[in-house]
């Protein structure tokens, strides 16, 4: 590995759906990751094995913290946790509506 790789290794399979989820959130967050696309057959994973001990895709590997981590769940929310900028999505925006809205009507 070399300075240049992205510190997130993100160990995926073709047409995983719950791959995928993590993919969006990975762009979602506009995160630098590489991608290692694992063997199709889950005999032959042993290179997720040997990182985080699971056969399964989705697994992460932050070089940043140093956290490894499989299912889709843990890995969005470590991901919203630790890359998210925590602003409220749900109505945080102030409205300037108010203010000055009457347009004439003097009379
Ligand atoms: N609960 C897991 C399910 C992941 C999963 O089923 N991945 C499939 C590929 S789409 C897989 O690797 N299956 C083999 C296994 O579970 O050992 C998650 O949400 O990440």
């Amino acid at each position: 590995m070399s300075d240049d790789d992205p510190p997130i290794t993100f160990y995926r399979l073709q047409a995983c759906p719950y791959c995928e989820r993590v993919a969006r959130t990975l762009q979602e967050l506009e995160l630098e990751y590489q991608s290692r696309f694992v063997e199709p057959l889950h005999s032959k994973r042993d290179v997720v094995k040997r990182v985080a001990g699971v056969r399964s895709v989705p697994v992460i590997v932050d070089a940043n913290t140093g956290v490894t981590m499989a299912e889709s769940a843990n890995i969005v929310d470590y991901l919203e946790a630790t890359y998210g900028d925590e602003v409220a999505t749900d109505g945080g925006r102030p409205s300037s509506a108010s203010a000055g809205a009457h347009d004439g009507g003097a009379d």
